[in-house]
């Protein structure tokens, strides 16, 4: 179902550990326009990160919870979950998120939980994906937002884009290549999501757009291809 133009903004949360270029791709996109949401925070686990600096500028709220301070991980992780839960979202967008989720949370938020991931997964899931490609000969690499579930990097996917490696790339002129992308398709599936159109189909380990099951690999995003539904 497409929600009219009207209808309240969808409320996300963002949580981020580092940079938060990804943030901004959203934020821009929100300002321009074309992602009917409303940030209502922007949490990190690490205080000094720089995105949270960017959500302060955009006079978002901005939370540092610095896991160093828990003990153990379902303690950060029960804290975080009733800090986010306070802000009712209807989705939680992990956008360089670097703390692996016990269930703690995970499971509280089953089908409103995605993931941005710096590989074409099921390759490569995990730290150092794109040194990975490289060790590994690849011609092609690229990212990869997913629905979150228990198993790292491993939830249903809702859409990829692919990249060349080309013979001079070392892991930073990749990740730079592939981050470009990452900013093309992390607010395309936050759009998707807020029209009321994806659903995680958790028994089949899919994802749902507009009704019609997509591929394992989810939707495969051509730039300058045919614009995407
Ligand atoms: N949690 C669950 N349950 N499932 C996923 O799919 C998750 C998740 C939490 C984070 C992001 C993920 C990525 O896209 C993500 C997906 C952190 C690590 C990691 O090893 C791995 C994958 C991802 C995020 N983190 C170390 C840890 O001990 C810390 C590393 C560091 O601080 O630098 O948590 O790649
Ligand atoms: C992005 O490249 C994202 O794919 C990656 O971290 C970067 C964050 O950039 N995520 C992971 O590696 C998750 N393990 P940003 O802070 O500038 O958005």
């Amino acid at each position: 179902m497409i929600k009219h133009a009207d209808a309240a903004p969808c409320r996300v949360v963002v949580l981020l550990s580092g940079e938060g270029s990804n943030l901004q791709a959203i934020l821009d996109a929100v300002e321009t326009g074309q992602l009917p949401i409303q940030v209502n925070a922007v949490i990190s686990n690490r205080p000094e990160s720089k995105g949270l600096e960017r959500a302060r500028r955009a006079g978002l709220r901005d939370i540092a919870l610095d896991h160093q301070d828990f003990e153990r991980r379902e303690d950060f992780d029960s804290q975080l979950k009733a800090i986010v839960e306070a802000e009712s979202p209807q989705l939680v967008v992990l956008a360089g998120f670097l703390r692996i989720l016990t269930p703690v949370f995970v499971d509280h938020f089953a089908g409103r939980l995605i993931n941005l991931h710096p590989s074409l997964l099921p390759k490569y899931p995990g730290l150092h994906p794109h040194q990975q490609a490289l060790d590994a000969g690849d011609s092609n690499h690229g990212c990869t937002v997913h629905f979150v579930d228990e198993v790292l990097d491993g939830g249903p996917r809702i859409i990829q884009a692919s990249v060349p490696i080309l013979p001079a790339d070392n892991a930073d002129t990749l990740a730079t290549r592939v981050r470009n992308q990452e900013h093309l398709i992390l607010p395309l599936a936050i759009r998707w999501y807020a029209e009321g159109r994806l659903k995680m189909a958790r028994q089949q380990h899919r994802v749902l757009l507009d009704g019609e099951m997509l591929p394992s690999t989810g939707f495969c995003y051509k730039e300058g291809g045919t614009s995407p539904p």
